[in-house]
């Protein structure tokens, strides 16, 4: 397991043996093959040899939502020791086993070490070394060949959370993370009602709240692997006695901790919420005031045909706005009334008839969808007791300040995760949790909600060319793969070929027809192979000037400094961005180093949290620096400020009339609905969750953190039993799309009829395939119409499980 079998210089061991013979010593193999090798590094020095020991700072990678500072130690040129850095806020100094062992994972056999261009068949991973200057120019010229021919639109770039580049996208002016369906599934339901720009589910207020509720319902979310540094917030909350109920198919870290775990079955979300809204209605624990004040519950609904009734008729629903407002029924004057007219009574459970149509309030008409989803009814899908569900329900409702949080994996990752999103936002509406500045109520997804995120910190950014500006996705796709897509050239910094779709044979039909690919990364992650030209870019420990790249996030200005050279011929992304500018006729557009544009950033910033903070001062600071009049725990909607239409909550989705989902409806998973027929021959869903110890497919070469991971498929061993399987077997997991082989593991902390893996797993790593073989991708036809388009189930997914 520790990942010493071939030298791997960036190349497949085939490749490297052509490029080796086809142009002797051009890798310089002897200082390469010295270099690349984690158990040599660890050796005495070959390359930065410098006398003594400094001191270096620098942020570490985002995704896994933490982003930790880090105070590192460079002995003779190499990276040493890793330790959390100091923050003006203790509680904010973290580091995990991740940070600790880029030791390792920064000199990686699998890093990237020289730009590649491709020699084989696309896919095959035969590459030969060239310079940068070849590489650089080649894509320039397929770029501008590409938007001649096809227009700029044709080329798109996925950008990841980790990339450090600004300008790219807007310098290729193509597609900027083409429909890719991810962590928007709740988000698209829950999200429009509160319309909260940008993250998609974003939860109300800050992890930080948790202390002051009294009832925390966590459905779906790992946070305690998922967002590490919430830890402290978490357990501050169960201190404070909070009772933290964690409801999750699976006996995951965090419902260990939680006071109690609430076993359910996966994909049936949307009736665990679905089931609690009929139970608050029918016991009356709803908040009537705050509905009528705050929410379009009392809003008139034409029965006819779904339509909200508004003062002048429109043509078109979607047309509405402030100047032609909703009306409701005043029950002072026994008459309609705009919502928004002074002295009125709104009246909340009703209905009339007016000019022979009948009308009903939004209130009215969910106390009848409703009447469908029955607690018995709950109970059954998601196989949680009848009397749980009453008791949670009473707790959530009647013992507040309550919290609903969900994640951005789990119940999202389904076909139905729109309804899902769309029932948690009624389900905590009905109760009042938004924007009451009632310390401890709120709901949405908290990891990642640390962060001060409602657009604290914005740094300024660089004025571009006005031409330079990215393109939008064509409406008629729902996946970057759709022949509507038009995509002809892709540019990835994530993985697009293994990462961030389902259905892996379509990925590849797809990558084999493409004109041109681009991969830009750090390691030789599988998308690498699918590269027509690899650029190998610096770690997050590297920068060829002292001042590297800056964010605002965790409340604070922090800032990338030098703490090695770049390593290997590898450059920054800030460079690849100079030097594609310069070749595309952008040359002066861009910054000339990195510090002129983190000084830019900051003494143009007009956010009043950034505003006089300078980069002496960030420098001084190690690279932190708090924000600037920044409240103790950071919560929206305060004074009940939305940015709907009615600028109020608006719950009833007028848009979504065509599909039936102007209010939530249940809809079953696409597979993973118990009585499918495909169950006979696929009978185990498979879901997928995140690991502490690694962020996606960044780690998965750490060989330190290797050693406490060897990929498998976590089985109940009931249903290992029936298979003859024991721990340790190599089994093959498949389904009509494919399959994939890797070792498997009982544990009951698995429900008998699922089977989990962790995601992001490399090929490599696995007896054989890419779990991506067999998750689903299947396009719910409501995507088109939803916020942020269709999610893409990777949850959603049957398999069966036998030995290899
Ligand atoms: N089957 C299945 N698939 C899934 C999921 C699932 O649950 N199941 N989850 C999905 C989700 S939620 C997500 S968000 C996606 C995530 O998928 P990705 O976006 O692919 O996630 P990462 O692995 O974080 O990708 C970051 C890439 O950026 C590289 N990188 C890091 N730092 C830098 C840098 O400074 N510069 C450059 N140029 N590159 C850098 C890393 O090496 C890594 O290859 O995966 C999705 N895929
Ligand atoms: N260390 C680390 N942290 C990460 C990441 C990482 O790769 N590594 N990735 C980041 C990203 S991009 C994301 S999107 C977030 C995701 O963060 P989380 O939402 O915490 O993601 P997961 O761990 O995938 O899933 C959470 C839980 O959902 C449960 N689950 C599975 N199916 C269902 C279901 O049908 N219903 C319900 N209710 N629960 C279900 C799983 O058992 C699991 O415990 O994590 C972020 N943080
Ligand atoms: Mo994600």
């Amino acid at each position: 397991m520790s990942g010493t079998s071939s030298p791997n210089s960036g190349l497949t061991r085939r490749s490297f043996l052509k490029a080796t013979g086809a142009a002797a010593g051009a890798l310089g193999l002897a200082g390469a093959a010295n270099m690349i090798a984690t158990d040599t590094w660890l050796a005495p020095a070959q390359a930065h040899a410098e006398a003594g020991e400094r001191v270096g700072y620098t942020f570490h990678y985002r995704h896994c939502q933490c982003n930790c500072h880090l105070k590192c130690t460079v002995r003779d040129g190499r990276l040493v020791l890793i330790e959390p850095n100091d923050w003006p806020d203790k509680r904010n100094e973290t580091i995990c086993l991740k940070g600790i062992s880029e030791i390792q994972h920064t000199y990686s056999e699998e890093r990237l070490q020289v730009p590649l261009k491709r020699v084989g068949e696309r896919g095959s991973g035969e590459f030969v070394e060239i310079t940068w200057d070849e590489a650089l120019d080649a894509i320039a010229e397929k770029v501008k060949e590409t938007q001649e021919k096809y227009g700029a639109q044709a080329i798109a770039i996925q950008t990841a959370v980790d990339s450090l580049t600004t300008f790219l996208p807007k310098l290729l002016k193509g597609q900027e993370k083409p429909h890719r369906g991810i962590d928007i599934g709740m988000g698209n339901g829950f999200s429009p009602a509160l319309a909260e720009a940008g993250q998609q589910g974003a939860s109300s207020n800050e992890v930080s709240d948790w202390k002051n509720a009294k009832t925390i319902l966590n459905v779906g979310c790992n946070m305690l692997e998922t967002c590490m540094v919430t830890a402290r917030y978490f357990f501050e909350a169960k201190e404070a006695g909070a009772e933290i109920i964690t409801i999750d198919p699976n006996f995951c870290t965090t419902a260990e901790k939680s006071s109690r775990w609430i076993p359910m079955i996966a994909g049936t979300d949307p009736a665990l919420y679905l089931g609690m809204i009929s139970l608050i209605l029918d016991k009356g624990w709803y908040n009537a005031p705050y509905l009528k004040a705050y929410t379009s519950m009392p809003f008139m609904v034409k029965r006819s045909d779904g339509s909200l009734l508004r003062k002048d008729p429109v043509d078109d629903i979607k047309q509405a706005g402030s100047e032609n407002p909703f009306l409701v029924w005043d029950e002072n004057a026994s008459g309609l009334s705009p919502y928004d007219a002074d002295g009125i009574s709104p009246a909340l459970d009703f209905e009339t008839t007016i000019d022979g149509e009948a009308y009903a309030t939004v209130f009215k008409l969910l106390k009848e969808t409703q009447k469908q989803y029955s607690l018995s009814w709950a109970a059954e899908m998601t196989g949680i007791d009848e009397d749980v569900l009453v008791e949670i329900t009473d707790k959530y409702a009647n013992c507040g300040p309550s919290i609903l949080s969900f994640g951005f994996g789990g119940g999202e990752k389904f076909y139905n995760a729109d309804v899902a999103g769309h029932a948690a936002v009624l389900l905590a509406t009905l109760v009042g949790s938004f924007g009451t500045d009632i310390p401890g109520w709120g709901a949405g997804a908290y990891v990642n909600a640390y962060q001060k995120i409602f657009g604290a910190g914005k740094l300024a950014s660089w004025p571009l060319p006005s031409e330079c500006k990215v393109a939008s996705a064509p409406k008629a796709s729902v996946d970057y793969r759709d022949e509507e897509s038009g995509i002809r050239f892709m540019w990835v910094q994530n993985g697009a070929f293994q990462q961030i779709a389902g259905n892996q044979n379509r990925t590849n039909e797809w990558a084999k027809g493409l004109d041109f690919v681009v991969v830009q990364d750090i390691w030789h992650t599988p998308s690498v192979d699918w590269a027509d030209i690899v650029l190998p870019v610096c770690s997050h420990f590297e920068v060829d000037e002292e001042i590297g790249f800056l964010r605002a996030l965790r409340g604070h200005v922090l800032l990338q400094q030098k703490v090695l050279d770049p390593l290997f011929e590898s450059k920054t992304d800030f460079w690849i961005d100079r030097e594609m500018a310069k070749r595309l006729g952008y040359g002066d557009a861009l910054p000339k180093s990195q510090e002129e544009l983190a000084r830019f950033q900051l003494d143009n910033a007009t956010d009043k949290a950034v505003a006089g903070i300078t980069l002496d001062e960030v420098v001084a600071g190690n690279g932190v620096v708090a924000l600037k009049n920044q409240p103790e725990i950071a919560r929206s909607y305060s004074n009940q400020t939305y940015k709907t239409t009615s600028g109020r909550i608006d719950l009833y989705y007028e848009d979504l009339v065509e599909y039936g989902q102007a209010l939530p409806q249940y809809e079953a998973p696409h597979e993973a609905y118990e009585g499918n027929p495909l169950r006979d021959a696929y009978p185990l869903v498979m879901t997928q969750r995140r690991s502490k110890y690694f962020i996606h497919q960044n780690f998965m070469d750490a060989s330190w953190l290797r050693q406490y991971y060897e990929p498998t498929l976590e089985m109940n061993p009931i249903d290992m039993e029936a298979r003859g399987l024991e721990s340790g077997d190599v089994i093959e997991a498949f389904n009509e799309r494919g399959s994939f082989q890797c070792a498997c593991v009982a544990t009951e902390a698995v429900r008998p009829g699922t089977a989990v893996i962790i995601e992001g797993i490399w090929d490599k790593y696995m007896v054989s395939g890419n779990l991506q073989n067999v998750t689903n991708d299947a396009a719910n036809p409501r995507g088109r119409a939803l916020a942020k388009g269709r999610v893409t189930p990777f949850n959603d997914t049957l398999i069966e499980v036998k030995k290899a």
